[in-house]
């Protein structure tokens, strides 16, 4: 009994983080429109065995100010859009060289709400809330986007790019911040810019690597029995 505790603790030391966080420079914006709301501090991705979370942490408050848009552009398969300077179904002058396949763009404004999109050689919208399909909480410093796996073409251990922007409400403005990009991704609202992608690896549930070390371990036990 001792050996399998060992095993299990073990097996939770080895499981992967919950979360990846990809940290931004604080400040690396050409306005303080807003307050910092256009100002990431970083991205949190997360999942589980069914959805995936995107939380923004901003160096302002989406209430005080609340017209933010955001925005996560993404890479999961060969091809998509990499169109100049319009690449993504929302208007804006953003563009993913790596093929953008999926967008979600997000509103702060009208009470807020979602969206995901996909592109097989034109953009679809797939999901807008309100839907079981596509959730979306903000306030304070986060807003948090949520969607299905299955909805991005996603399983466990595939690896995806991605980069996630802050944008404006008016005149269809492009990426005031990316979390890829460390320094000032544009100077001026209208501004066209490229993602600077950083990658994610859907990970199983960590309950269910907890089941496998348990499941390790019992095999392990049953080989040294046998010799
Ligand atoms: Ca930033
Ligand atoms: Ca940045």
């Amino acid at each position: 009994m001792k050996r399998l505790l060992a095993a299990i603790v073990v097996g939770a030391l080895a499981a992967p983080a919950a979360a990846d966080v990809y940290v931004d420079t604080a400040g690396d914006v050409f306005t303080g429109a807003g307050g910092g709301i256009l100002d990431i501090l970083s991205v949190e991705v997360t999942n589980d065995l069914t959805d995936i979370t995107f939380t923004f942490t901003l160096a302002g408050d989406v209430n005080a100010a609340d017209w933010g848009k955001y925005l996560v552009m993404i890479d999961t398969v060969p091809g998509g859009d990499t169109t100049v300077p319009i690449g993504n179904p929302w208007n804006r002058p953003i563009t993913m060289a790596e093929g953008a396949d999926l967008w979600i763009g997000t509103w702060t404004d009208w009470g807020g709400g979602a969206q995901l999109w996909d592109y097989t050689g034109s953009w679809n919208l797939l999901h807008s809330t309100p839907s079981p399909n596509i959730g979306f909480v903000f306030g304070g410093n986060t807003v948090s986007v949520t969607t299905k796996l299955a909805d991005m073409g996603l399983a466990v251990n595939d690896t995806f790019f991605f980069d996630a922007f802050t944008s404006g409400a008016d005149g269809d403005p492009g990426a005031i911040d990316s979390v890829g990009n460390p320094n000032q991704q544009v100077s001026d609202w209208g501004e066209h810019s490229f993602a600077h992608v950083v990658s994610y690896t859907v990970i199983p549930e960590p309950t269910t690597l907890g089941l496998l070390a348990l499941g390790a371990a019992g095999l392990l036990r049953r080989r040294r029995s046998k010799g």
